[in-house]
């Protein structure tokens, strides 16, 4: 597939192979040595693919490159993040915006990039927090969080998806069943939602409501109808009885009769949100019969069928997405949970049980021709999602597949009772699958998403645009209040301004840091010791932090991002100052040479 590199690993493999792996026989030498030329991207070069993968119980996203399979950043979202100044502070907007929306903890599952005529626009990334009932979305000009949303009625929000082809919403289904309209804890009163949220405000705009449970979310494409597998059609309150019945079901949700009804007045308002009861006004929500629980629910790139994973049976069923009828329930293999595409015609299907990733063909399936199965490879182990490039779009590339494997056992060094979650990179642009690489991530990821990289080329802002806020440069400044003091901060290497203020143990200090550099990556950290604090202000960010001045004396601030030559002496002090002692309003109070203003030229 890539040759590019060919002359680097004519250098690296035999080196490799002599030092490490010697007892790796011949053919096999091979084998590796092309796998390690189809990832290896020099230092420098750019990889091919953005992943993103989701961080479970971290709360956030990871983004790594592909093929290298490097690490390149983390996206705190649900959970603060000190070390990146995300929402550890009671100043910063991160922090306001994530506990304005719930519990400053997250569990996310299924990252949703924003699309425009079938394809990768580059424009947002959707995730859920399963165990708050809440929606981010990350602007991907900045690969920061612009937005988090509770959606109301919910519990264990988690498939979620974007409606196609428009993605005016993002629609999210709720797991856990409960009565969320009385507030009793009667089963006979338990009601799961499907909310559709505005894409970009993400405010819930409607729901609709049904007894039993929905797992994971796809769309349709065409606008019609949006589709969710449902595990426990039986409300069962216990893992018996949710497995109670021979037959679960696919939900499909015709869309467009939900506006109407909403837009007719038939839905009722909860908590704010109209919902249509499916119960009282049947006809918006179609059950498919399903074999019981099935898991992973994913639309064609056509749009032609809906595919539910068995799970417990070893089959995935095919839906014709149009007329709601099955089609064909192939057999592919045990714990089928998820499945994913390549532009020719073939689904890979993950198997949880046997820990596998099954590729078969789709149409061949259909016709009932046995040959339908193409191959299968060995993942490491129990592999959960399993996602090809673009296999959300109407355009998958075929070339990549990422395996989520939830158990990595011997695969890396041992470091303690808990070991990392593993993916493998699959090549299956050829006949036969080949497992390339495998790389750790932070607990857990459950889903991926790859995005070319030249969706993005254009679009990663080089800084962010001051905001009004900002302070400038020249017009730093100390505001007293009582006991509130505010101090109006800029930072450019290497200095900030001012460089000291004083103030009384036990006042309220807030600090509007802007960082008002022009050029990429010069970020600048301010941490207070002994205080807590640590902010990151990102070229053009301006980030406010809020604290109580401890007991008196000298504290000092200081840079944490190594940013230039005088890093180490970008610094100042917080001059703490007993009751009664005076304090000074100007700029730099203390500070040796007296009476020398600070100078804008620090580059
Ligand atoms: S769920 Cu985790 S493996 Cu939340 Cu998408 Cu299937
Ligand atoms: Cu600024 Cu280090
Ligand atoms: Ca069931």
């Amino acid at each position: 597939m890539k040759t590019k590199y060919f002359f680097a690993l004519i250098i690296a493999a035999p080196l490799a192979f002599t030092a490490c792996n010697s007892e790796v026989p011949k053919e096999k030498a091979a084998a590796v040595a092309s796998a390690a030329q189809q990832v290896y991207v020099p230092p420098g070069k750019l990889d091919d693919y953005y992943a993103f993968l989701s961080g479970g119980q971290s709360g956030g996203v990871f983004v790594y490159g592909i093929p290298s399979c490097r690490y390149i950043r983390e996206i705190p979202i649900f959970e603060p993040r000190a070390g990146l100044g995300y929402a550890n502070n009671l100043g910063t907007e991160s922090y306001k915006r994530l506990r304005d929306s719930g519990p400053i903890w997250g569990d996310t599952h299924h990252p949703v990039l924003s699309q425009t005529d079938g394809k990768y626009d580059g424009k947002n990334l959707w995730i859920n927090d399963k165990a708050n009932g809440r929606v981010a979305r990350v602007d991907l000009h900045t690969f920061d969080v612009a937005e988090i949303k509770r959606v109301p009625n919910i519990q264990g929000a988690h498939g979620l998806a974007a409606y196609l082809p428009s993605c005016k919403y993002v629609f999210v289904n709720g797991e856990l069943e409960h009565d969320f309209e009385k507030n009793t804890t009667d089963p006979a009163n338990y009601r799961s939602v499907i909310a559709f949220l505005d894409g970009q405000t993400l405010e819930t705009k409607f729901e609709v409501s049904f007894v039993g449970n929905a797992d994971i979310a796809s769309s349709g494409k065409d606008g019609k109808y949006v589709f969710v597998t449902m595990y426990n059609t039986e409300n069962g309150q216990s893992s018996e009885g949710m497995i109670e019945r021979d037959r679960d079901a696919v939900g499909a949700i015709d869309v467009p009769l939900a506006e109407k009804l909403v837009a007719e007045g038939k839905a009722t308002v909860i908590n704010g949100v109209p919902v249509i009861d499916e119960t009282k006004i049947p006809g918006v929500l179609t059950r498919i019969p399903v074999p019981k629980n099935p898991h992973g629910c994913n639309v064609t790139p056509d749009g032609k069928y809906v595919l539910a994973s068995g799970k417990l049976s070893p089959t995935v069923t095919i839906i014709d997405a149009h007329t709601l009828k099955v089609v064909a329930e192939p057999e592919v293999g045990l714990g089928p949970l998820h499945s994913t595409f390549d532009n020719r015609g073939n689904v890979y299907t993950s198997l949880f049980v046997d820990s596998q990733i099954v590729k078969w063909n789709l149409e061949k399936a259909i016709k009932g021709d046995p040959s339908y199965l193409v191959d299968r490879v060995d993942v490491h182990y129990n592999v959960g999602h399993t996602k090809a490039a673009g296999a959300d779009t109407s355009y998958p590339s075929g070339d990549w597949l990422i395996s989520l494997n939830k158990l990595s056992k011997g695969m890396f060094l041992p470091v303690g009772p808990a070991m990392p979650e593993s993916q493998e990179l699959i090549d299956i642009s050829g006949d036969k699958m080949k497992v390339v690489a495998a790389f750790p991530s932070p607990p857990e990821p459950h889903d991926a998403v790859m995005v070319s990289r030249q969706v993005l080329a254009d679009k990663v802002a080089q800084t962010y645009q001051l905001p009004a806020k900002a302070t400038k440069l020249g017009e730093e400044k100390v505001v007293r209040n009582g006991k509130k003091l505010e101090v109006f901060m800029t930072c450019i290497r290497s200095k900030f301004i001012p460089e000291s203020f004083e103030v009384h143990q036990g006042d309220e200090v807030t600090i509007h840091l802007t960082n008002v550099e022009t050029v990429r990556d010069m970020t600048h950290g301010l941490a207070i010791a002994n205080h807590g604090i640590n902010l990151a202000c990102d070229p053009g960010q301006s980030q406010d932090a809020t604290f109580t001045a401890g007991k008196p004396g000298t504290y000092w601030y200081y840079c944490t991002w190594f940013c230039s030559a005088l890093h180490l002496e970008m610094r100042g002090r917080m001059l703490v100052k007993n009751d009664g002692e005076p304090v000074s309003d100007s700029l730099n109070p203390g500070a040796v040479p007296a009476n020398v203003e600070p100078k804008a030229s620090y580059e």
